[in-house]
C-alpha cells in the first residue's frame, strides 16, 4: 500500500504533440511548418522519415479517444498545428476555417467521452511561411504579434470549451535545439558543418525572450477577453530534469548543480515569476542576453495561471574551470552520467540523454515549488523509451515492464512531492499515449504506452504500461 495519497481530483492523462502524430501535412489546407521542411534536408532525421504520416492520428480522432477511454484517462494533452489553423501563420492571413473545425471537433468529442482536453498552442512547429517571411522567432515585432493573433483565434473558436491552455512547450528546446546547436528545426548554428546560417552565442537568447513576450502577450489577451466567461487557466510548460553534484563534496560541484536548473528552467521561469532573467546567466553571458524593457517585465511577470512541468530525467554536475565559450548554454558545466564513485544515475534507455531516476522527480518539483512560491504545478510531460524496445518481437515489446517501473517510480515520486512536502501539484500526463515521431531521432525510439504499427497501416495495440499507469493512479488517488 502507498503510503502517500493523492487528492480526488487529480487531473491525469496522456500527452502527445501535433507534428509527432498527426500526418496529413497537406490535408484540407495545412500549409509546411518548419519541421516538414527540415525533414526534407538530407541527413536531419535519423532514419531520413518525417512526420507525413506518422500515427495518422487526423484520421483517427475516435480511434484516439477510443483509446484514452480504455487507457481510464481524465485528461488528453495535445498541440494545435498553427499552419492548419492559419497556413501562412500571420495576423494579415487568412484563417482555415475546415483546419479550426478539425480541433473544434476534436475537443467536443473528448469532452463528450469525459476527458479534459488540455491545449498546448505551440509545440515546435512554426508556420514556415513565418520563419521564410521575417526569420520566425528572431524577430520580436512580428512574431509576437502572430503568435498573439493565434492564440485569440482559437481562443474564439474552442475557448468556451477548454479549461487548460498551454502558450508555450519547453522553449529551451526551441531556443537551443533549433538555433544554438541545431540538432531540431529550423536547425541554425554557427557549426557550418550543419548550418551556412546562425549564430549560437546569441540567437538562442534572442529566440527565448521572444518566446516570452509572445507568451505573456497571449495570456494577456486570454485574460483580458476570455478567462472570465471561459474560466480557464493558462501557462508555460519547461522542460528541466534534476541535478546532482558529481562530487557532493565539491562546494563548485554542488553550486553547478543549481546554475544548471537556472540555465535550463529559470531562464524561462524567472522572468515569468519576476520579470528578471537568474543573475547566474546575465554574469555568464552579459549583453548577449536582451534586457527586458520595463513593459516588458511588467508584462511577463505573473503571466502564470500555473506551471507546466515536462520532466523526464536527472543527471551528474561536474563544474568546469577557466572561461566558458560563447556558445554555451549550459552554464559552463559537464552534464554526466555518473558520479565520482563511478555509480551511475540510472539505467540506460533508448534516448542517449535518459536515465530515470525517481528521487530526482520529487526533489525538483520541492526546488520549483520552493523557488517561485507554491505555484500551481501540472505535470506535463514525463515518460521513458525502452532499450532495443524497437528490435523486439511485438509479443515482448507489449511486455514493457521497464515503462511500468519508470511510472511506478515517478508517480511515487510526485505523490510523495504531493502529500510529505506540500508540493501543489494537481495533474500529471504521461508521455505518452502512443509511440510517435520522436523528432530527429524519428521512428526508432518509441515512447508510447500504446504500439503504433507504423508498417501495419498504424495499427495501435496498448502495451502493458497503457493499463498499469491507471492501477498506479488508482492506488494512490483518494476514493472517499
Ligand atoms: C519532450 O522533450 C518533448 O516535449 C516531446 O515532444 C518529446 O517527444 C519527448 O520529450 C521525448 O523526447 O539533444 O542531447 O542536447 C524532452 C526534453 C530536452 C529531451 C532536450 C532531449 C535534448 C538533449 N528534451 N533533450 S541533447
Amino acid at each position: 500500500m502507498p503510503d502517500a495519497v493523492l487528492p480526488q481530483d487529480f487531473l491525469w492523462g496522456f500527452a502527445t504533440a501535433s507534428y509527432q502524430v498527426e500526418g496529413a501535412p497537406h490535408e484540407d489546407g495545412r500549409a509546411d511548418s518548419i519541421w516538414d521542411t527540415f525533414c526534407r534536408i538530407p541527413g536531419k532525421i535519423a532514419d531520413g522519415s518525417s512526420g507525413d504520416v506518422a500515427c495518422d492520428s487526423y484520421h483517427r480522432t475516435q480511434e484516439d479517444v477510443a483509446l484514452l477511454k480504455q487507457c481510464r484517462a481524465k485528461a488528453y494533452r495535445f498541440s494545435l498545428s498553427w499552419s492548419r489553423i492559419i497556413p501562412l501563420g500571420g495576423r494579415s492571413d487568412p484563417v482555415n476555417e475546415k483546419g479550426l473545425r478539425h480541433y473544434v471537433k476534436f475537443v467536443d468529442d473528448l469532452r463528450a467521452a469525459g476527458i479534459e482536453p488540455m491545449i498546448t498552442l505551440f509545440h515546435w512547429d512554426l508556420p514556415d511561411a513565418l520563419h521564410k517571411r521575417y526569420g520566425g522567432m528572431l524577430n520580436k515585432e512580428e512574431f509576437v504579434k502572430d503568435f498573439e493573433n493565434y492564440a485569440r483565434v482559437v481562443f474564439k473558436a474552442m475557448g468556451s470549451k477548454v479549461k487548460f491552455w498551454i502558450t508555450f512547450n519547453e522553449p529551451w528546446c526551441s531556443s537551443i535545439l533549433g538555433y544554438s546547436t541545431g540538432l531540431f528545426a529550423p536547425g541554425r548554428t554557427s557549426d557550418r558543418t550543419k548550418s551556412s546560417e546562425g549564430d549560437s552565442s546569441r540567437e538562442p537568447w534572442i529566440v527565448g525572450h521572444n518566446f516570452l513576450l509572445a507568451h505573456a502577450s497571449a495570456v494577456k489577451a486570454y485574460r483580458e477577453d476570455f478567462k472570465d466567461k471561459d474560466g480557464g487557466r493558462i501557462g508555460i510548460t519547461l522542460n528541466g530534469d534534476w541535478t546532482e553534484p558529481w562530487d557532493a563534496n565539491d562546494p563548485a560541484d554542488v553550486e553547478a548543480c543549481n546554475r544548471k536548473i537556472e540555465f535550463s528552467i529559470c531562464w524561462f521561469g524567472d522572468p515569468v515569476y519576476f520579470g528578471k532573467y537568474p543573475d547566474s546567466m546575465r554574469k555568464q553571458l552579459g549583453d548577449r542576453l536582451p534586457e527586458f524593457t520595463e513593459e516588458e517585465a511588467a508584462l511577463v511577470k505573473g503571466s502564470n495561471d500555473f506551471y507546466g512541468m515536462n520532466h523526464y530525467c536527472a543527471n551528474y554536475i561536474k563544474h568546469k574551470e577557466g572561461e566558458p565559450e560563447p556558445e554555451d548554454f549550459t552554464g559552463n558545466l559537464e552534464i554526466l552520467f555518473y558520479n565520482k564513485a563511478g555509480e551511475a544515475i540510472g539505467p540506460e534507455t533508448q534516448s542517449v540523454w535518459l536515465r530515470p531516476h525517481p528521487p530526482g522527480f520529487r526533489k525538483l518539483l520541492k526546488w520549483l515549488s520552493d523557488r517561485y512560491g507554491g505555484p500551481t504545478i501540472y505535470v506535463t510531460e514525463n515518460g521513458t523509451s525502452l532499450k532495443g524496445e524497437n528490435s523486439l518481437p511485438l509479443e515482448q515489446l507489449l511486455q514493457d515492464d521497464f515503462r511500468c517501473e519508470y511510472y511506478r517510480g515517478y508517480v511515487g515520486a510526485l505523490a510523495d512531492a504531493y502529500d510529505k512536502d506540500g508540493v501543489d501539484v494537481r495533474g500529471y500526463m504521461a508521455w505518452s499515449l502512443m509511440d510517435n515521431f520522436e523528432w530527429a531521432e524519428g521512428y526508432e525510439t518509441r515512447f508510447g504506452v500504446t504500439y503504433v504499427d507504423y508498417k501495419g497501416g498504424q495499427k495501435r495495440y496498448p502495451k502493458k504500461s497503457a493499463k498499469v499507469i491507471g492501477d498506479i493512479f488508482d492506488s494512490y488517488i483518494k476514493t472517499d
